[in-house]
């Protein structure tokens, strides 16, 4: 009501809308301006709302959402371990497709291989999306490129001059330091894949980074100036996961978003070590294959295929690349 209308609108209108008293209208914008609105109120003209909320909240959200089937139910929680313990938990639990969990802050942010996500207040992107794809467990590995893609295309949306990449498998860097990571987490049997939870953290109105992550991470506003609204910046990346996760279930592999992905790929052509279960592959990236893997062609000239990994950058060609 206070969003529809420009000026004061007073208590006793309020309530009588509402058909609560004014004392009970005077508790929940109590707990509107804890949730970070911005309410100036007067005993004589009553309230009024001077900013929003730049926080998640499912109310913020809706009016961006172009997306129908992703952001139908959004959770948001003002503190969590994890929003993608959650979202599993509630995939496990039977919840549909679409539901998204979101929080202002996490004490135990999942990275891979049990990393953690440093999840500080106020300030990020912390989601997670349950999806139900109808897929043979071995595209699994394609959805964090995916996910990739549709991130990288809202982030341009907000920012368009923001020079940002797509490291294979998993991150979105601007200058070599990380400003998105994604988490794809999924259950089901060897032939079928029950749900899978996207997890997306993204680093947007911090002015600096915290001890650990200075030198490695950056934020939207130390790229691009000023501060983003992240109710409208969530709402774009499901718009545009949803776009993406349509065309690429109707496909068999990743071929709609590969001329995407190719154009901003940080890894094309460069020479990599990449850390997997199987031991440590070196050689000079060859491609991205629309199956999601990576392609390297070790300096014998074979080229080994890797559906998941660490890579870091290396500064020299390795022997017969020179
Ligand atoms: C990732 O792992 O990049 C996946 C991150 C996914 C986080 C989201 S937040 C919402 C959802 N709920 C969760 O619990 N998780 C997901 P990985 O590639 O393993 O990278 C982890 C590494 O990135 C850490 O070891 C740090 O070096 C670095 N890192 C941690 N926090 C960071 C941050 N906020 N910004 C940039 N880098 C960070």
């Amino acid at each position: 009501m206070l969003k529809d209308r420009p000026g004061y609108l007073s208590g006793e209108a309020i309530g009588g809308e509402l058909s609560i008293s004014r004392s009970a209208v005077w508790k929940h914008v109590g707990k509107l301006k804890e949730s970070g609105y911005t309410i100036t109120s007067s005993t004589q003209l009553g309230y009024k709302l001077l900013r929003p909320a730049n926080a998640p909240l499912e109310m913020e959200v809706a009016p961006y959402l172009d997306a129908r089937v992703l952001g139908r139910r959004i959770d948001f929680h003002d503190v969590i371990d994890s929003t993608n313990r959650e979202a599993v938990d509630l995939a496990r639990g039977g919840a549909d497709e679409g539901v998204v969990i979101v929080a202002d802050r996490q004490t135990a942010g999942r990275g891979r291989l049990r990393r953690t996500w440093v999840s500080p207040p106020g300030k990020n992107l912390y989601f997670s999306v349950i999806l139900r794809p109808d897929i043979a467990p071995a595209r699994v590995p394609q959805l964090a490129l995916l996910t990739a893609v549709a991130v990288h295309r809202a982030l341009a949306g907000h920012c368009p001059t923001l020079p940002a990449v797509i490291k294979w498998p998993n991150d979105i860097l601007v200058g070599g330091k990380k400003l998105a990571g994604i988490l794809c987490e999924t259950g089901g049997e060897t032939d079928r894949v029950h749900y899978a939870v996207v997890g997306i953290g993204i680093n947007v109105n911090g002015k600096s980074m915290p001890r650990s992550l200075r030198g490695t991470a950056t934020s939207l506003r130390l790229e691009c100036g000023g501060e983003y609204f992240r109710p409208h910046l969530l709402a774009d990346v499901l718009n545009r996961l949803e776009e993406e996760y349509r065309r690429w279930r109707a496909g068999e592999d990743l071929r709609s978003v590969m001329p995407y992905l190719e154009s901003c790929s940080a890894l094309q052509g460069r020479t990599v070590a990449v850390a997997t279960p199987g031991g440590e592959v070196r050689g000079r990236v060859a491609a991205i294959s629309p199956r999601g893997e990576l392609e390297i062609e070790t300096s014998d000239g074979v080229v080994q295929r890797l559906s998941g990994g660490d890579v870091s950058l290396r500064p020299f060609p390795p022997r017969g690349h020179r």
